[in-house]
């Protein structure tokens, strides 16, 4: 019966990290997980999500079950963060928001609405992304293809083949873009771009489908980096959003996220709820409630919720640190001549180095640094004492 089972592959980035725990090298490097780590390459845990526990343990709340929409606290304070509590499609009560398991079971959702609704209807993915984007389209069987997006030659952003993609989509294709901090380019539109994707999607009456996994943990601030998705909702379009908690209040293994639906009216937006809420029942039920009451809890109290924009700015600033040494080190020490200010251009958790998979190879075989194959290193994982030493690896895998 199970014998005839084959063995499935790794999962590209979370292999990454059973690869690294068997090393034994004490200058081993993990750069592949995209998870926040101390100075001291130590997970963290939030203060804010500490006190929000303490808080709830106070209060003696108990564990029933939630409604299949999940939390309806974290629901009102995860749009609001996300649209702004000002936003017209807040006031006009145009979103259906319903509580997702963390990112990828908000996408996995919306990715069984459209199949549900739009039958046939494409999922356009950037050239890269984020690898679990085509698993969870095509378990979904949504059908998917790609845009261009990097452009290996500048290390940059391939503008012109992206929309020249984008525009040859049949009309009322779903374009799934990452709201700020690409993941795994780094690489993100100019304000002045976002501006033209929008012309674009709209001109084809194609549906933008954001993925926002790093609001606040991109530039430290929520507002600026949920102005993608805002851009496109004042324009009064129809769109989807998939929010993730893993990164900016560090909930990873809480699995807290969710999805929201812009519509149209808030007649639509309801009736979209109720069948978002339609699929979920049989999937998995109801969501769970802890991380729901945290990001309730530090988002709905003035002092917490400070705390909390405090904590990311240190974070994104420590990433944003270990960056520029990374640069200084790579431009230090590597006398070929190679620009490395990419490295600086880039936002987020990633860096896009531009090794090659043999390159790699050599990353992790001579050097014991562990990275996907597509030559993302997570900065996150990274801390001052070691960029020196990364550089040392980069400028030998690169010159190799
Ligand atoms: N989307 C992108 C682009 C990501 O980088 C990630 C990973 O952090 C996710 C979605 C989903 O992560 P999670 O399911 O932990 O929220
Ligand atoms: O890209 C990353 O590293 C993060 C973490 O199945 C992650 O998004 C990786 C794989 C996965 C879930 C999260």
């Amino acid at each position: 019966r199970f014998e005839g089972i084959t063995m499935a592959p790794p999962d590209p980035i979370l292999g990454v990290s059973e690869a690294f725990k068997a090393d034994n090298d004490e200058m081993k490097l993990n750069l592949g997980v995209g998870a926040y780590r101390t100075e001291e390459l130590q997970p963290y845990v939030l203060n804010v999500v500490k006190k929000a526990e303490k808080l709830m343990l106070e209060k003696g709340e108990n564990k029933e079950y939630l409604p299949i929409e999940g939390l309806a606290a974290f629901n009102k304070v995860t749009a609001e963060l996300l649209f702004g509590a000002d936003g017209p499609v807040i006031k006009q009560q145009k979103v259906a928001t319903v509580q997702g398991l963390s990112g990828t079971g908000s996408l996995r959702l919306a990715a069984a609405l459209i199949e549900r609704y739009f039958p046939g209807a494409k999922v356009l993915i950037s050239s890269p992304s984020w690898g679990n984007h085509k698993n969870i389209f095509n378990d979904a069987r949504v059908p998917w293809s790609e845009y261009q997006y990097y452009d290996p030659k500048t290390v940059g952003l391939d503008f012109e083949g992206m929309i020249a993609d984008i525009k040859a989509a049949p009309e009322g294709s779903f374009i799934l873009l990452h709201g700020c901090a690409h993941n795994p380019t780094g690489i993100d539109p100019t304000p002045e771009q976002w501006e033209k994707i929008a012309d674009v999607i709209q001109e084809k009456n194609h549906i933008p489908f954001f993925d926002v996994a790093y609001q606040g943990f991109a530039s430290g601030s929520l507002d600026a980096d949920a102005s993608s998705v805002r851009l496109f909702a004042e324009r009064g379009m129809e769109l989807l959003v998939a929010q993730s908690y893993s990164k900016n209040l560090g909930l990873y293994a809480e699995r807290i996220g969710a999805i929201n639906v812009v519509c149209s009216s808030a007649d639509t937006a309801a009736r979209v709820k109720s069948q978002l809420k339609r699929l979920a029942r049989p999937m998995y039920s109801n969501p769970p409630i802890h991380g729901a009451r945290i990001v309730a809890n530090v988002v709905g109290d003035p002092t917490l919720f400070n705390e909390w924009k405090e904590e990311m700015e240190m974070m994104a600033g420590r990433i944003k640190n270990v960056r520029q040494k990374l640069y200084d080190s790579l431009t230090a020490k590597d006398n070929s001549g190679k620009d490395w200010s990419f490295i600086l251009e880039q936002i987020g958790m990633f860096s896009f180095t531009g090794l090659s998979k043999s390159q790699s190879d050599n990353m992790t075989n001579k050097w014991h640094v562990y990275m996907t194959k597509d030559g993302r290193i997570s900065l996150a994982g990274l801390s001052l004492a070691k960029c020196e030493y990364l550089a040392d690896a980069i400028i030998d895998s690169y010159h190799n």
